[in-house]
């Protein structure tokens, strides 16, 4: 097991660096200190063919021009706050919108585009990094110091446990999650269409036409929304349902797991023979199936276009702040946040 840093490129005045993370069974995890971001994922496959499954670019000023938060942590509040602003004890607070009228993803300058201090980490089975960032009262529009601290773990078996954790001086509002794009084809040979999911959800969050959520959960049941049985990406994205529809024609939904506690998904590409477990303690998934990766540029020699990749953003409900009957995402002062997600890779032999 080792870690290797190399110089990336510069951001105001900083050094951006490239930390790889090699574990003893054949797999490595390359990331920024810019925005946290996995830049790299490279995992065997049925054949013992070890590609790279995220989408990410070699060039960090590509990052700058045309990143879609490729691999990045987003927050303070990951997703969409309607209006791009909420109420906080009785205070309003306005947001950057930088998504037409609503703030997303944290802002202009989220968690995603600022440079992180990092410490490297070694365990017995596992190495990893661990990311600082201090995020000042008013950054953003959102009230409170915030103390971030993110960990990216590769153990022996293939997992990368991905930890978090705030803690506030003030009242605050918190939702982070990773946003990576999957594509287990490796080196991006195909897209996703031929992906399959399976996840344990009842419901999913109707959206309106400006992607927030309405406040309804919709039945997932016979619908192309309905991952109990494994669904292939194709379904959703072919579907005349007035919500795949609505996205541009695929999945930008948060899905509602069924239970409390850790759940757990299976992204699959029969083709590699690789499998992604997916395990979380957060209430529900932005499945967003790439429905709008089309830009006059490139991804690791490969021409962008739609569903080459797939995110899987674990996380509390977007705009949770606006509807009084989703999760909180409110951090009391000196309250820790805390949450997990792994990544397992699995193949086939
Ligand atoms: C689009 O609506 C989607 C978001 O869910 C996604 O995170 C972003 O593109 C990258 O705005």
């Amino acid at each position: 097991m080792k870690i290797i840093e190399r110089l990336f490129g510069h951001y105001k005045g900083e050094s951006v660096k490239e930390y790889t993370l090699y574990n003893d069974s054949g797999m490595s995890v390359s990331c920024l200190n810019y925005g946290c971001i996995i830049s790299k994922i490279m995992v065997p496959d049925r054949n013992g063919n070890v590609e790279n499954i995220v989408l990410g670019f070699e060039d960090f000023n590509a990052y700058l021009k045309w990143s879609p938060y490729f691999g990045a942590i987003v927050g303070r509040v990951a997703g969409r706050i309607k209006g791009a602003s909420f109420n906080l004890d009785g205070k309003k607070y306005s947001l950057a919108a930088n998504d037409n009228h609503n703030h997303l993803h944290g802002g202009k300058e989220g968690l995603s585009s600022v440079i992180w201090k990092t410490e490297k980490m070694e365990e017995e089975n596992a190495i990893g990094l661990k990311f600082f960032y201090h995020s000042s009262d008013g950054e953003e529009g959102y009230p409170g110091n915030l103390d971030v601290t993110v960990s990216y773990l590769l153990t022996n078996d293939n997992e990368l446990k991905i930890t978090y954790e705030g803690k506030t001086d003030k009242k605050t509002l918190v939702n982070l999650t990773n946003h990576s794009y999957f594509n287990l084809s490796g080196n991006l040979k195909r897209d996703c269409l031929e992906h399959s999911l399976q996840l344990e959800t009842d419901f999913f969050l109707e959206l309106s036409p400006d992607f927030t959520p309405t406040g309804r959960l919709l039945d997932a049941k016979n619908t192309p929304f309905d991952f109990k049985q494994g669904r292939k990406l194709k379904d959703g994205i072919h579907s005349s349902h007035p919500q795949n529809v609505l996205v541009g024609q695929g999945y930008d939904h948060p899905l509602v797991f069924a239970n409390d506690g850790e759940h757990t998904m299976v992204l699959r590409e029969e083709e590699s023979g690789r499998t992604l477990l997916v395990t979380t303690d957060q209430p529900c998934v932005v499945l967003y199936s790439g429905n709008q990766l089309e830009g006059p540029f490139s991804i690791s020699d490969v021409p962008a276009r739609k569903y080459l990749g797939v995110c899987l953003e674990t996380q509390v409900f977007p705009d949770a702040i606006n509807h009084p009957d989703f999760p909180s995402i409110i951090l009391e002062r000196e309250e820790l946040y805390y949450s997990t997600t792994k990544y397992r890779f699995l193949f086939d032999k």
